[in-house]
């Protein structure tokens, strides 16, 4: 899979699996003689697993081989890889549904959110529980024979509690009763986003293709520090995006100024604003008004956040392919200096 036209076939095929996947699901006999719940759960899955950048789904392929050191794989093998990695971006769609319920987001991928769909609305709330199920019964159905079947399980239940408590925290920061500046700051920063995004987005997809390739994830302590401080680049990323990228390109519009969110831009403004500058954040941060968005916004530009982001996006770049060179194994090396590579300078 080096070049560039191996690459997309493997690709092709990885997106082809996933009718497969959720035909088998929808065949459920739950559904018969219910095929409204049939048409709807088919609608629901599309709308909400389809349109991403797969980035997480597809480096599930991409790693396995890069650890097979060149060997082909195996149909077999593939389609094994492959199911671990739609399970992934199904583990994403449903973080994503009930995310944007959390925020109060309007647009996903392009798309109005899916609980903003009249007739969708709240009962987003359950089809979230239910694209997560779901992974249980698709990663059953092709696992369970699997020798490491049970490290495969405990590793998605931890990394789900993982992100649940991060989504907590990013919620306890930003809510109403205990909004307050003075408590983001980098550490708090660092803490949020290590346990909302690094562990599911980086960690869990190079575990599940180790434990593919039968090794065990927890002998690699050092490549996991790695990907979670890949991962607080990413969020960085997302924040700055949040405000400062275009919407038809990321596909959603920004809420973490009128959410009160602890973003890496409001944690940098807080470290650089002069007295009058905090003020204007004290004053205006969290307040779902356009005047009062666009007095942070001017904060923002006044203290030129976005080159500062992109001087912390290189710098963080430097780093991060300094910590990959120093660890043992080449093969991966070469996985974390593919996704390094594919997320330096995004613009969605
Ligand atoms: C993303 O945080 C974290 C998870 C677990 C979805 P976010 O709310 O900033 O993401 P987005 O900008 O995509 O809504
Ligand atoms: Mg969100
Ligand atoms: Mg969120
Ligand atoms: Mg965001």
């Amino acid at each position: 899979m080096g070049s560039e036209l191996e690459l997309d076939e493997a690709r092709a095929r990885f997106v082809g699996l996933y009718d497969r996947l959720k035909d088998e699901l929808l065949q459920d006999p739950v559904f018969d003689l219910m095929d409204e719940a049939r048409r709807y759960v088919e609608e629901m899955l599309d709308y909400n697993i389809r349109g991403g950048k797969l980035n997480r789904g597809f480096s599930v392929i991409e790693t396995y081989k890069l650890l097979k050191d060149g060997e082909d794989m195996s149909e077999e093998e593939f389609f094994l890889a492959g199911v671990l990695g739609w399970s992934l971006e199904w583990l994403q769609a449903c973080l994503l549904v009930l995310d944007d319920i959390m925020d109060n987001s309007t647009t996903r991928r392009g798309q109005l959110c899916w609980y903003k769909l009249p007739k969708v609305g709240s009962r987003a709330i359950n089809d979230g529980v239910f694209i997560k199920g779901s992974i249980h019964k698709m990663v059953k159905r092709y696992f369970r024979e699997k020798p490491y079947y049970v490290d495969l399980l405990e590793l998605s239940d931890e990394i789900a509690l993982q992100t649940s408590f991060g989504q907590m925290l990013d919620l306890v920061y930003s809510h109403e009763s205990e909004r307050d500046l003075s408590k983001y700051n980098m550490p708090a920063y660092r803490r949020i986003v290590q346990y909302k995004t690094s562990y599911y987005s980086f960690y869990l997809p190079i575990a599940c293709a180790l434990l593919l390739h039968g090794e065990k994830p927890e002998n690699f302590t050092d490549v996991k520090n790695v990907l979670v401080e890949m991962g607080i680049l990413f969020q960085a990323q997302d924040d700055f995006l949040d405000c400062f990228g275009d919407p038809e390109v990321t596909g959603k519009i920004g809420t973490d100024i009128e959410d009160h969110k602890c973003s890496w831009l409001i944690v940098q403004a807080l470290e650089r604003g002069s007295d009058d500058q905090l003020k204007v954040l004290y004053d205006n941060y969290g307040k779902d008004d356009p005047e009062c968005i666009t007095q942070v916004k001017n904060v923002y530009k006044e203290l030129d956040l976005e080159n500062a982001f992109f001087e912390y996006e290189l710098s963080s770049y430097a780093e991060l392919l300094s910590s990959i060179e120093d660890l043992p194994n080449p093969a991966v090396q070469e996985v974390l200096k593919s996704f390094l590579r594919k997320i330096y300078g995004r613009k969605k």
